[in-house]
């Protein structure tokens, strides 16, 4: 199962890249989804950064698509077959700046999509600019002074959005594998940020100052715990940094408000109806 998931291509991730997790975390969990699912039934999209060449990596259907323009692309491809399982990935700088205002509205309109930020606190691939998430004093060749504006939180603007699933991981394959295992089993909008470092741009190690929700008895259906647990970690790496699942709580799902919608679901459409 799991062979049928390589493409051959060559990486070109530096030598230990954290991506490299996450490819290995997501064929994992996609082989187990395939004891369920057929292949052409699920769908992957990427945007544009180091993270984007997953998709050269894994030989899934899907779109590779423009910086900051994950999210339309998901929720297009679950409109037009709302039977597809629908993954987009992003980097940082591709969710959080770029596309920054599609992911509040993707949280709102809670599709059933499932959305990975691969956070690794820099713009990778253009050689470490900073993005919204890069923490205060970081400096570069653009940013010589460092930076000097406060990071977002983006687990507190995901709960704040309506997302009906927020969960942070680190990039360990086994956690990864776990978080979208979980995130195909929730209906509605998932969001999971891979919080990993870059090891030319970014070297931090956060590893250390991670704990799981889970072992502290967090209660994931209450959304004052779930705010209060973001605000430990500002990505500032000084923090804690608390990881596993924030909030989650089904709701309605946006296939489900929509007749048309409706109906194309029932009739159980499938990849291969729309090829012929
Ligand atoms: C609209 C637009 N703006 C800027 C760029 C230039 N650009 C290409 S890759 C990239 C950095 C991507 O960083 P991030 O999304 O954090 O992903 P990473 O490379 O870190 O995985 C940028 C700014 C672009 N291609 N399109």
């Amino acid at each position: 199962m799991k062979k049928e998931l390589n493409t051959g291509v060559k990486s070109t991730w530096c030598p230990g890249c954290n991506n490299f997790m996450v490819l290995a975390g997501l064929k994992n969990a996609i082989a187990k989804e395939l004891e369920k699912s057929d292949k052409d039934d699920i769908a992957i999209v990427t945007g544009i950064g180091c993270h984007a060449k997953l998709f050269d990596y894994i030989n899934m259907n899907g779109i590779n698509t423009l910086h900051g323009r994950v999210l339309p692309m998901c929720l297009g491809i679950k409109t037009g077959n709302p039977n597809l399982k629908v993954i987009g990935f992003s980097g940082d700088g591709d969710a959080y700046a770029e596309g920054i205002e599609h992911l509040i509205h993707a949280a709102r309109y809670n599709a059933d999509v499932k959305y990975v930020v691969m956070n690794n606190q820099v713009f990778a691939l253009t050689v470490g600019q900073p993005t919204p998430t890069t923490k205060l004093g970081f400096k570069g060749k653009t940013n010589p002074e460092g930076v000097k504006l406060s990071p977002l939180n983006p687990i507190r603007i995901m709960l704040a959005s309506g997302a009906s699933f927020v969960a942070r991981v680190s990039s360990d394959v086994k956690q990864i594998e776990w978080i979208l295992e979980e995130a195909f089993k929730h209906k509605g909008f998932a969001f999971i940020e891979i919080l990993q470092s870059c090891l030319i741009f970014n070297n931090i190690n956060l590893k250390e100052k991670m704990y799981l929700l889970e072992k502290e008895g967090h209660n994931k259906g209450d959304m004052g715990s779930a705010m209060k647990k973001a605000e430990e970690f500002n990505y500032d790496s000084t923090d804690k940094i608390p990881i596993g699942i924030f909030y989650q709580k089904e709701r309605e799902i946006f296939e489900d408000k929509f007749k048309q919608l409706k109906d194309l679901k029932n009739k159980g459409i499938s990849w291969k109806d729309i090829q012929r």
